[in-house]
Parts: structure tokens; sequence; C-alpha cells
């Protein structure tokens, strides 16, 4: 079991960063975060191609029998063939944009991997979010890390343990690459929760690998 540390005062009200502060891993942690992994210019340059370029969609999600739109805009670019089910909507890969090959290599580079799809998502402002779960379906290959790249508003991601009272918050600003070890999806849950002074847009992209067929 990893060291906690509590720093609180018995009867002290927690504000959220205590509460991270309280239960936060003292051994490894599964991820590793490279900040300005892009510097800001190729940041702003990528920012504004993805805005662009990209067709965004905004799925709509059955909860308890009622429709919502998901809160984000979102897309998947991956090689031909490559299939991928989320927000209850079957995707296919159709080859990737020409565009999108510089980044896709030299985040390959980076991580020692040869990515065959990538979800993207767009986040309006600090309402737009993503709630707690973890990237392990079944067409991903399980002992492949997944790259995290953010470029645009600074958001806060949190991480807490499956099974352990632990809990991690990220600052993931313009140009950082996050990459989350496997034990990272296995181990722990991630989320991109609303912050409601956030008056920017951010787009984070995760590079995944693709069990071929198992999609299908
Ligand atoms: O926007 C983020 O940083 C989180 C994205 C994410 O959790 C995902 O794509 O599974």
């Amino acid at each position: 079991m990893a060291n906690m540390t509590h720093v609180l005062a018995v009867g002290a009200k927690a504000s959220m960063s205590d509460l991270f502060q309280m239960y936060r891993h003292s051994g490894p942690l599964p991820w590793t975060l490279m900040s300005s992994w892009l510097n800001s210019s190729e940041a702003q340059l990528w920012l504004h191609r993805l805005e662009n370029y990209v067709d965004w969609e905004r799925p709509v999600v059955r909860i308890y029998g009622r429709e919502h739109f998901v809160p984000r805009l979102t897309a998947f670019l991956a090689a031909d063939g490559i299939t991928y089910c989320y927000s209850g909507v079957q995707h296919c890969g159709e080859g990737w944009p020409v565009w999108f090959i510089p980044l896709l290599e030299k985040v390959n580079e980076v991580s020692a991997v040869n990515f065959n799809g990538c979800l993207l998502n767009l986040y309006r402002n600090g309402l737009d979010r993503m709630g707690w779960h973890a990237d392990d379906e079944a067409e991903l290959d399980p002992k492949s890390p997944i790259a995290s790249l953010s470029v645009g508003a600074t958001r806060d991601f949190c991480l807490k343990h499956r099974q352990q009272p632990l809990r991690e918050l990220l600052c993931l600003r313009s140009g950082d690459l996050l990459i989350m070890h496997p034990e990272c999806q296995q181990e722990w849950l991630h989320a991109l929760p609303t912050r409601r002074r956030v008056a920017e847009l951010r787009i984070n992209l995760t590079f995944r690998c693709f069990i071929k067929g198992q999609g299908a």
C-alpha cells in the first residue's frame, strides 16, 4: 500500500486541492508528464489546424432512456480499417489525413509506439468536460501506452486509484504530452472536470493502439 500524507487538521474544511494533497501517492506513478513537449508556437499552430481541419461531431448518448448531447465535441482519426465504438456509435478509420502525419510521427517517435488511432476531444470552454473512466475497451491493446496531447486552454486532469484512496491532480497546459502507461488504465480512472472560470477552447488528442478486427 502506498504511503499517504494527511495534511489536514481534524475538523478543518477541505478544499479540492487539500483533498488531492491528502491522498497523494508517494511511489512511482504509471504516467509521465512531458511539460511543453510542443513549444507555444507549435502548440498554437496545431490548435488552429485541429480546430479548422477536423470534422467535429457532437454525439448523443442515451442515459436511462433519455438522450443527451455529450458535453464536448469529438472526432476519430485512424489508419484505414480501424474501428472504435464510443458514445454508442461505431467509428471507422479512413486513413490518416496527410496534414496530420507530422504530428503522428512526432508522437510515435517520443512514445516508441506506432499508434494506429487517435480520439480527439474539443472542449469549447470550462463547462465542457469528461467524466470518470479508464481507456480499457476491448478494442485497445492493453499492453500499449496511450499518449495524450493537449493544446489550447489549461485544464485540470484528475486521477483516482480504483482500489486505494489515492488521488492525483495534473494541470495540463498547451503543448503538454502525458504518456499514460498500461497500469494507468488498469489501476486508475481519470476525468476532466468542469472549470467554470475557463473561457477558452482546448483540444486533447489521445493516441491509441487498437487491436485490428477487434471492433468490427
Ligand atoms: O481531455 C483530456 O485530457 C482527457 C481525455 C480522455 O480522458 C480520453 O480521451 O479518454
